[in-house]
């Protein structure tokens, strides 16, 4: 894209133990096409070089060491210093390619969310037979929970105004996986169908090893949906970042101080 769109926007990456796909993930993502681009880690105390790969790369680095793909993302949204924020995994299986026509889109149709479904478009190898199963029986769940109409209630690619959490209701509750749906959930539901749209996108095979646990995060993902539809879903941590938090920004990380 040769035009250079008037926004300021942050990409957010949540990263635990990414070393292998951190690097080639952030190459993939184009750059000099907004005012300004941040892209950023919110990582969840990885063991492995992540956080230096991140460094090294000159990308923002927070750490946020209290557990959880939700928690990282309800660090993130809070924190991200630009006004659209758009997230994926950090293990090559989203297109950021296509990261700049998504926010044309966003900005050109005056919409506030979009989501990225994976279902229709993925790529041979990119989801396992039972995780494609499993994405497509939850989908089907909050469907019929909701009526919200979502191909794909899993994926984690989103693109979307930071001023959405203006309205408290907006911000997700919970630290887990199940934030992703979540977010979805609360999209249709408080932006409405004209604003929060779904468009579909590639997906990849993942690039290095995978956190998650295909049962136990398909349950808690299951379970929630019910706990939402409810109103019995419990927050656990407080919305946002903290202070104490390490930030590259700040020069306090580890990895900085030797
Ligand atoms: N900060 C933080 N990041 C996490 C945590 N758990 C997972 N992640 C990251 O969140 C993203 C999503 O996790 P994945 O393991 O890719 O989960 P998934 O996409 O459902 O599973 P795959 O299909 O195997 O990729 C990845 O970039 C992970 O590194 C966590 O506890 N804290
Ligand atoms: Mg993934």
């Amino acid at each position: 894209m040769s035009e250079v769109l008037p926004v300021t926007v942050t990409v957010i990456l949540p990263t635990r133990n990414e070393e292998e796909a951190l690097g080639p993930t952030v190459d993939a993502i184009p750059r000099g096409w907004c005012k300004d681009l941040e892209i950023m880690i919110v990582d969840g105390n990885s063991t492995d070089r992540t956080r230096e790969i991140g460094l090294e790369k000159g990308i923002r680095v927070h750490l946020e060491d209290r557990k959880g793909y939700g928690r990282a993302y309800r660090t993130g949204f809070d924190i991200a210093s630009n006004e659209i924020i758009v997230t994926m995994d950090a293990d090559c299986t989203y297109p950021a390619e296509v990261v700049p026509q998504l926010v044309k889109r966003l900005l050109d149709d005056e919409l506030d969310f979009i989501s990225c479904d994976r279902l229709s478009l993925a790529e041979d190898g990119s989801m396992s037979g039972l995780h494609g199963f499993g994405n497509w029986g939850l989908s089907f769940t909050a469907r019929m929970l909701f009526g919200y109409g979502l191909k794909d209630s899993q994926t984690g690619m989103w693109v979307f105004r930071k001023s959405i959490f203006n309205d408290d209701r907006m911000r997700p509750t919970n630290d887990g996986m199940p934030l992703s749906e979540e977010i979805k959930i609360l999209a249709r539901r408080y932006l409405g169908k004209q604003k929060a749209i779904e468009i579909s996108v590639p997906y990849r095979p993942r690039v290095g090893e995978a956190e998650i646990h295909t049962w136990g995060d398909g349950w808690k993902n299951f379970k929630f949906l019910f706990a939402r539809r409810l109103g019995i879903n419990r927050t656990l941590t407080p919305w946002g970042g903290r202070d104490s938090n390490p930030d590259s920004l700040k020069g306090d990380l580890p990895e900085q101080k030797s």
